[in-house]
């Protein structure tokens, strides 16, 4: 039986090492900020991240800025004439109580513009999140070839 729950355990601490890095800030807790690689040509690029609220109240992520690009927005990808575009998402992204907001491919995102540097695999940046309650939080973008493998797997991406 000791032995079980020591196996176990050192399961769970081995898939939470894979999982990366997650971070917490009063109410709020975000999973695996990550960006996409993009050729060096590219003067744009695109981060992302999962924003959790436990809290009671709505909050809301009204900017973020990295020094790894002249301009940072939050965008949301819209349908329009029967096109995908993408727009700034005005007056930030609530984040309700209780709930999450998921920024991903084809979805919400943190837009870079005029990036300092190309977004090489394996790179790491960072980046802060101004949120209008919970305030600043410093994160570390990792750029990545590939979206991070889902860890809580409760959801779909039929989107
Ligand atoms: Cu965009």
């Amino acid at each position: 039986m000791r032995k079980t729950l020591l196996t176990l355990g050192a399961l769970l601490s081995f898939s939470a090492g894979l999982a990366a890095h997650e971070y917490d800030t009063g109410n709020l807790h975000i999973e695996h900020p990550w960006a996409l690689a993009v050729p060096t040509v590219s003067p744009n690029g695109a981060a992302y991240l999962v924003i959790h609220n436990k809290g009671q109240e709505e909050d809301r992520l009204e900017s973020v800025d990295t020094p790894r690009a002249g301009k940072t927005e939050i965008h949301e990808h819209v349908h329009k004439d029967g096109l995908m575009k993408m727009q700034e998402v005005q007056g930030g992204l609530a984040i309700p109580a209780g709930g999450e907001v998921r920024l991903e491919q084809g979805g919400y995102h943190l837009m870079m513009f005029d990036l300092k540097q190309p977004l090489n695999d394996g790179d790491k940046f960072p980046m802060t999140l101004h949120f209008q309650k919970a305030g600043d939080l410093n994160v570390e973008i990792h750029v990545q070839k590939n979206p991070p493998a889902d860890a809580d797997g409760g959801h779909s991406h039929a989107h």
